[in-house]
């Protein structure tokens, strides 16, 4: 192993901490994907902040791939008290300075994935962090999926601009498949968010703007051509073809569903489902999870009752 003799507060080049040798990867602490052929459980990585109430990004990451029968290692970007939708006078303590350290520790230890998944991340600079992790871990075959949290219902999230779309944009186009909904793609595709005016011709091309950008597939959430019904398309650009899944729609906003939903993708993704089957799996568990919420009547921004869907999910893998 090179180049981790800098003191892991130092500052330096990010490339200072990303370095390896082919040899040095077909050791060490690896699954699925990274050692290919190998009957390993799988791992994936996941780089979100830590929202510490209200169900979404490492709160419910975690415990929805660890359900799936996949090894779980998280990388921690900020700790908030609670999200940012809806609760006022939050905490936030920004985790950047730690990220590179962690990342070279990981090194030392020969760490691979079969996936490195992101979803909220807190600053433009830990974007370009980021980034450089991605090529870091593509280099070994790991999957990098990118959910580009940042906005919903035509609004960016209150801690974002446009400026951060861009930069989100750019971390998209180093990922191999992408899970934005309808406000997140226009964002990066620099369009007017068409609200509910739009059909299918428009979703197609959307899609393949996206995948135009980076990643060999893109799955957009929120699609909905009636409006009881809503779901995903999933887009892969090598085949050129596009598949649907929709279920019924539940009235009203519940906070924390798209992390619920690219959680449940990934997990069947990576358990080597197709793609058809894991965007139905991912509504599936989605839609149970806010039924429950809705009979129960709870303040949404808490998120959903994802917990009580789990035995069911885990028994799929
Ligand atoms: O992906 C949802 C999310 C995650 N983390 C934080 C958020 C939000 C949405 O508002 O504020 C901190």
């Amino acid at each position: 192993m090179k180049c981790l003799a800098r003191s892991a507060t130092t500052k330096c080049c990010v490339e200072t901490y990303l370095v390896e040798t082919p040899s040095e990867r077909l050791e060490g602490h690896s699954t699925g994907r990274g050692k290919k052929g190998s009957s390993m459980q799988k791992h994936v990585i996941t780089i979100q902040d830590i929202s510490c109430i209200g169900r979404c990004s490492l709160t419910v990451a975690l415990p929805i791939i660890s359900a799936a029968g996949i090894e779980t290692s998280i990388l921690p970007t900020a700790i908030l008290s609670t999200h940012t939708g809806g609760f006022e006078g939050y905490t936030f303590r920004d985790l950047t300075e730690d990220i590179m350290p962690i990342i070279a520790h990981w090194q030392s230890l020969d760490t691979q994935a079969d996936a490195i998944y992101t979803g909220y991340l807190g600053s433009d600079q830990q974007l370009r962090l980021i980034a450089d992790i991605f090529r870091y871990f593509k280099a070994q075959g790991s999957l990098i999926f990118v959910d580009p949290a940042m906005a919903d219902n035509g609004q960016l999230y209150p801690a974002f601009d446009l400026a951060f779309a861009l930069g989100m944009r750019n971390l998209c186009s180093l990922a191999d498949l992408i899970v934005p909904n309808i406000t997140e793609a226009t964002l990066m595709l620099g369009r007017e968010y068409p609200d509910e005016d739009y059909d299918q011709p428009y979703i197609e091309q959307l899609l393949r703007d996206l995948a135009a950008i980076g990643p060999n597939q893109v799955v957009l959430t929120g699609v909905s051509f009636v409006y009881d019904r809503i779901g995903a398309a999933a887009y892969n650009k090598a085949t050129d073809s596009i598949d649907y899944y929709f279920t019924e729609r539940i009235d009203g906003y519940y906070h924390g569903t798209g992390d619920i939903y690219s959680s449940a993708l990934l997990a069947a993704i990576i358990n080597d489902k197709p793609i058809a089957q894991s965007i139905q799996i991912a509504c599936d568990f989605t839609l149970d999870a806010i039924k429950r919420t809705y009979v129960a009547a709870t303040d949404p921004k808490y998120g959903v009752d994802f917990e009580h869907s789990l035995g069911a999910f885990s028994a799929l893998f």
